[in-house]
């Protein structure tokens, strides 16, 4: 940005508005519509020259759902439920893309977004009770509220590896992927990263690069999606049982569509489990995962017992016995990361020109002008991809100068792991939702009520003549304890994974969104409503 691209505005120039959104994807257009119905201006600003979030940022080849596509969708208008026809039961960024864009036409969106506007800081005005937002090319807005839709995954990390920058051919992370894309066809191709968004890479790339190399550090559980093509029968049931497939996401613990069995694993003949483990194998989707025994989610004697019948169908996909034994989990506990799903990952590393390289063994030494120096070898590559993830949660927020009362950074505040009242507000940051703290899953079900939630917060305020609403320290205090405890017993806190922050070489390890199931979530926020904003200060 030179300073004659530089936006200045008067005191009175600057836009004042009730509420800014900082971002556009599926959260942040949902919280513009919504505060619109309650009467609210809002406008939101979004770094992407165009909205969808994650969306939008994620176009690296084989990108798409691991939900199923009808239960991601916004359920917020009939109307949109019977216009849209999701063409995939999982659905691919190009057309996820297109769905968020169809959304921001239809609702009229558009005029209160202003993209290319990545937001650098947001100051609270002690005197005046607003926030301030300043954006990149100096541009300016004020608003009594501070939303931030930024995402749970899009500050992409890339590791300090030595000589980055040296790298003489083409290199970029998944969650960065450039618009016009990246000619991989014909080239030699190095992947860090067996992640979910790793493993939906390779599967596509394999297919046309001259050779790919994977850099693998943990191997991963990783389950056949099985997906398919919705056919007009299907498309029509589906939007006849919006509300019955929408009940049921709501009353699952990550809001999906999938119900665990009640039994437990270990209570059945093995003859029993293994035919239901066989029969959910054939299954699309998280159904594997979500619909089985319930103790497979639970740290036990079941999760070992599922974790080994799902080493045995990796081994028995890949032809090179020790190439297999390298792809087969064994170092954490099945369900304690996000399982990423696959369209022939297995079978990639049966294919003459692709070979796996395990970073663990010999670790990744240097960058180099000409690819990759691991401890044992160097490997010469065109393309080097980052697929090494997100810095989860808190990363997208710190990268806004966030400062509340008396000054205070919320990047300080939050060093050690988030301090927050339900992963929506943080005492000495008033009128700042923070909503994407609070929870993870089937992420549209859980965000719509979140958002709702919140806005309804903001109405109440309004209509009460408040003009403040924050956390009040006490409370604070017992949902960071909460989380502390409940957190560490679960078993997405058992893993080193983005979930607990301990994929961010120093950050703080803990779990960075709520350990309470959705519908338990939702409870809690209507019993602090219910008794008016309990927890909350309200001024
Ligand atoms: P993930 O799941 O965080 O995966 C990142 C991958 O990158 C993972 O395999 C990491 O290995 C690997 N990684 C990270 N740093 C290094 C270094 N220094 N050396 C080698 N390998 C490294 O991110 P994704 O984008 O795949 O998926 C994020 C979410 O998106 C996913 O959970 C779904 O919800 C959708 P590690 O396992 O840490 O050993």
């Amino acid at each position: 940005m030179t300073s004659t691209q530089q936006q200045s505005q008067t005191a009175e120039e600057i836009e004042q508005y009730d509420v800014i959104i900082i971002g556009a994807g599926v959260t942040g257009l949902y919280a513009l519509w919504r505060l619109r119905q309650l009467g609210f201006s809002a406008h939101s600003f979004e770094e992407g020259s165009g909205v969808g979030g994650t969306w939008f940022w994620n176009r690296y080849p084989g990108c798409r759902f691991d939900s199923e596509s009808y239960t991601y969708g916004y359920s917020f208008s009939e109307e949109l439920l019977q216009e849209w026809d999701w063409k995939e039961h999982y659905s691919g960024q190009p057309e996820n893309e297109r769905y968020l864009n169809y959304v921001a036409d239809k609702f009229d969106l558009r005029r209160d977004i202003r993209l290319n506007s990545r937001v650098m800081s947001a100051v609270f005005d002690e005197n005046e009770n607003r926030w301030e937002v300043v954006m990149e090319d100096g541009y300016r807005a004020r608003g009594q509220f501070l939303v931030t839709s930024v995402g749970i995954l899009s500050a992409g990390y890339v590791p300090e590896f030595e000589g980055k920058d040296s790298f003489k051919g083409v290199s970029c992370h998944t969650g960065r992927w450039p618009q016009e894309g990246v000619d991989l066809a014909g080239k030699r191709v190095g992947v860090i990263g067996t992640g979910a968004s790793g493993v939906q890479l390779i599967t596509e790339i394999a297919k046309e690069v001259s050779h790919l190399t994977v850099f693998q550090r943990t191997a991963n559980f990783c389950a056949p999606l099985r997906n398919s093509p919705i056919d007009d029968e299907t498309q029509r049931e589906i939007k006849e049982n919006f509300p019955e497939i929408f009940k049921k996401c709501l009353e699952t613990p990550g809001s999906f569509v999938h119900e665990f069995d009640p039994r437990s694993a270990m209570s059945v003949t093995p003859e029993e489990r293994l035919e239901q483990y066989e029969r959910l194998w054939q299954k699309s989707g998280f159904a594997k995962w979500l619909s089985n025994f319930y103790d497979v989610m639970m740290p036990g004697e079941a999760n070992e017992d599922y974790a080994e019948f799902f080493r045995n169908k990796i081994r028995e996909r890949v032809n090179d016995p020790v190439v297999a034994e390298m792809l087969v989990p064994k170092t954490h506990m099945f369900g304690s990361k996000r399982l990423p799903c696959e369209s022939g990952y297995y079978e990639v590393f049966n294919q003459d020109n692709v070979l796996l390289v395990d970073v663990r063994e010999a670790p990744i030494e240097r960058i180099t002008p000409a690819g990759i120096k691991t401890k044992d070898a160097e490997y010469n590559l065109d393309v080097i991809v980052f697929a090494t993830g997100f810095d989860a949660v808190t990363g997208s927020l710190n990268r806004v100068d966030i400062r509340g009362e008396g000054g205070q950074t919320l990047k300080d505040k939050f060093a050690n792991g988030p301090r927050t009242y339900m992963g929506v507000q943080s005492a000495g940051f008033p009128n700042l939702f923070t909503i994407n703290q609070a929870s993870v899953g089937n992420f549209v079900r859980a965000a719509e009520p979140l958002v709702d939630w919140v806005t309804e917060a903001m109405a109440y305020v309004r209509d009460n003549e408040y003009s403040l609403i924050s956390a009040s320290p006490q409370a604070e205090e017992e949902w960071t304890q909460h989380v502390a405890d409940a957190g560490a017993k679960i078993l997405r806190s058992q893993a080193d994974s983005w979930f607990v922050g301990a994929n961010i070489p120093g950050k703080a390890r803990g779990l960075l969104t709520a350990p309470d199931t959705a519908p338990v979530m939702r409870a809690k926020r209507d019993d602090v409503a219910a008794n008016g904003y309990e927890g909350f200060l309200l001024q």
